[in-house]
Order: C-alpha cells, then structure tokens, then sequence
C-alpha cells in the first residue's frame, strides 16, 4: 500500500494552559502536565517524513459538541471560574479547590450551586487538585477538544476510502480523567468521550442504532472519566490497561463491567506494577480481542506513554522498542483509528515513544 503521511491535528492554543506548581505526593513541584510536552513531541514527529501537521477545522461547533458530553453547569463553570474567584479575592495564580464535598461531609449540596462563593463553588467540580484553572485553561481545554474533534472527523470523511486509517489528535490538557462535570488528573475535558460521541453524530446509522466505537486506553493511569461518561452505554466499548494499585486509587477494578444495558461493555485490565514488555504484550492482545468481538466501526486509542520505563510516575517497565509492537497490534485489528494524546511525562523520549507507536501502527518502524 501507498506510504501516505500520518495526518497529525494540532493547535498552538493546547500550549497556553501552563500552572506554575502541583502537590505531588505532599510535595509542591512544578506542573508536571507541562506544555512542553507537546512541544517535544512536534519536534519529533516534524523530523519525520511519514507525519505531515494538519490544523483544526475552525468550523466545528466545540461547545454543542462538549455538550454531548459534560453538563452545561460545568462547562459554564469552567468558562468563568477563574474569572469569579479573582474577582472575589482568590489568588490570581488559579483556582484550587479549599473544600471538597467528600460524600462524609453532605449526602448532597444543597441549594443554587451558582450562588456558593467561588471559592467554596471549586470544590464541586473536581476529585483532586492536579487541575488548577489560570486564565488560559479554558480556551487550552476547548483547542484540545477541538483538536480531537477535527481528527475524528477527517477519520470519518476518510473511512470509506481507507480500511486501515490512523490519524493522531495531539491533544493538551488529556482528558480521560475527566467526568460529565468533574476534573481531575490533568483532565478537564473529556477529548476521546466527545470525539466518540461526534463521530456517532456525523455517521450514518446502521438499522438507527448508534455506530459502534471501541475506545482502548493505554494511557498508565485508569480512564475513569472515560468510564462514567459510557458505563450504561452499549454502543461504545471502553477497555483500558493500567496501574492496579495507582492512581485515581479507587476505580479501574476487574468487576467494574458496565451497568443496565451497558453491562459488558466495560473492561479493564489491572495491571501489577513493574509490568515489562511481555506481560504488557499479552494483556494487549487479550485486550484486542475483546474489542474485536464487539466488531466496531471505528477505534478511539487513548495513547499515553507513562508506561514508558523511565517515566516520573509511572511504574511500568516499557521501551520504545514496545511502543513499535503495540502500534503493530492495534494496526490488526483493522479499521478506522483515532490517536488522541493522554498522559506521559518523560520528556526526552516522549515524541520517540508516540512516534514509534504511531509508526509501528502505519507499518513503517
Ligand atoms: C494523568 B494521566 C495530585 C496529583 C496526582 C495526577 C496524575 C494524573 C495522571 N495532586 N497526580 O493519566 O497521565
Ligand atoms: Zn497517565
């Protein structure tokens, strides 16, 4: 088959977002989710003559398409959060939650949300404090899901010309931390959820059932935004491989499954920590088959490389030899593929580690 370059959807607003600090493990150190990041992995993939940079299509409705997903209240909040808490005394670096309402603390909140006091009002909508909101964080969370949103339809338009399609939304803020109205994990928005849902909107209708998407996360950490926004939902499968005894600590179990009609169409692969190549190898294709078998027209890859050996905080033992393989295996399954960018913190390697993923996948590692 023809080498077509690998298109590769970006936008130079996913850069703004840049919170100086976060608490790690008690710990006050510099933002790790850094817009270098995605700095690092251009450079890469500019090196390349099998990648070839595409803008976003500045005609896609983002927010009807958030919508779909998150509520209103939290997509509003997110547009003026940072703009409330400043002009109510909060400190001009971000808004960070001073409470949290722990189900301990109140069965339920009572009353207007709108009416809280915005610093008491950031509490409602986020699981942890990873995710402080500057005044650049809203236009960086609305690019990055435009990003993804752009892909997904080029993959779409394409599809009927070309089987094995990959194309890779390089995506900052990630997103699959990130609930219906929650933040969390780096996450505001959840990029895979509202692209899966536009790639249903855009898409003809088999018998006016929904088009089945399968969405593989092998980002380290657990999706477990991903996973509430489709638990009841049939239509779009989500399997994910991760840390068992990582972070977000309290989802990504075995006996999560799916709810209502939903039940089944949720699994995860808990992985030991120090998981190397071979065991991560195996759980991949055991993981493949299971999106095989709900015969999907289209694949959404949640792609981080915080399995990558010398990632800051991931325990998994990946190389970037592995990265190639498991772009190999996803390419096998054959059909339609959207890359949208997640985690992965190792600077020096993280553009080689997506690219040779990406490469692996296309058949030219
Ligand atoms: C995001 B992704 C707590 C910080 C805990 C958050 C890790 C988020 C990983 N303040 N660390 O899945 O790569
Ligand atoms: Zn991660």
């Amino acid at each position: 088959r023809l080498a077509a370059a690998m298109k590769v959807f970006s936008s130079d607003a996913c850069t703004k977002h840049n919170p100086p600090h976060e608490i790690l493990s008690g710990r006050l150190v510099p933002y790790l989710e850094s817009p270098d990041r995605i700095r690092k992995i251009k450079q890469y993939l500019y090196g390349q003559e099998t990648f070839e940079f595409v803008p976003v299509n500045p005609d896609i409705d983002v927010i009807s398409s958030a919508l779909r997903v998150h509520t209103k209240e939290y997509l509003k909040y997110l547009e003026t959060a940072y703009e409330k808490w400043t002009a109510n005394g909060g400190d001009k670096t971000a808004v960070l939650p001073e409470a949290l309402p722990h189900f301990k603390l109140c069965r339920e909140v009572h009353g207007d949300v709108e009416k809280l006091p915005p610093i008491a009002r950031a509490g409602l909508y986020c699981f942890d404090l990873s995710c402080p909101i500057t005044d650049d964080t809203y236009d960086s969370v609305i690019a990055s899901a435009g990003v993804a949103l752009s892909a997904a339809e080029y993959v779409v338009s394409q599809s009927a010309n070309e089987s094995q399609l990959g194309v890779f939304a390089l995506t900052r803020p990630p997103g699959h931390h990130a609930g219906s109205s929650l933040c969390g994990g780096y996450c505001f928005l959840s990029n895979v959820a509202i692209a899966a849902r536009f790639i249903q909107s855009i898409s003809p209708k088999i018998d006016s059932s929904p088009t089945r998407v399968a969405i593989l996360d092998i980002d380290f950490h657990h999706g477990n935004g991903t996973q509430e926004i489709f638990y009841e939902d049939p239509s779009v499968l989500y399997v994910s491989l991760h840390a068992d005894d990582d972070y977000p600590y309290f989802t990504g179990s075995r006996d999560e499954r799916g709810n209502l009609e939903g039940e089944g169409f949720n699994i995860n692969f808990p992985l030991p920590s120090g998981t190397g190549p071979s065991e991560y190898l195996s759980a991949l294709s055991l993981a493949l088959s299971e999106i095989e078998s709900h015969r999907p027209v289209y694949l959404i890859v949640s792609l981080g490389v915080d399995t990558y050996c010398e990632d800051p905080i991931g325990t998994f033992k990946l190389s970037t030899t592995t990265y190639g393989l498991i772009g190999e295996a996803i390419a096998k399954v054959n059909i339609p593929t959207l890359f949208v960018m997640e985690g992965g913190y190792y600077l020096e390697s993280i553009g080689q580690n997506v690219g040779t993923l990406l490469k692996g996948f296309e058949g030219h590692s």
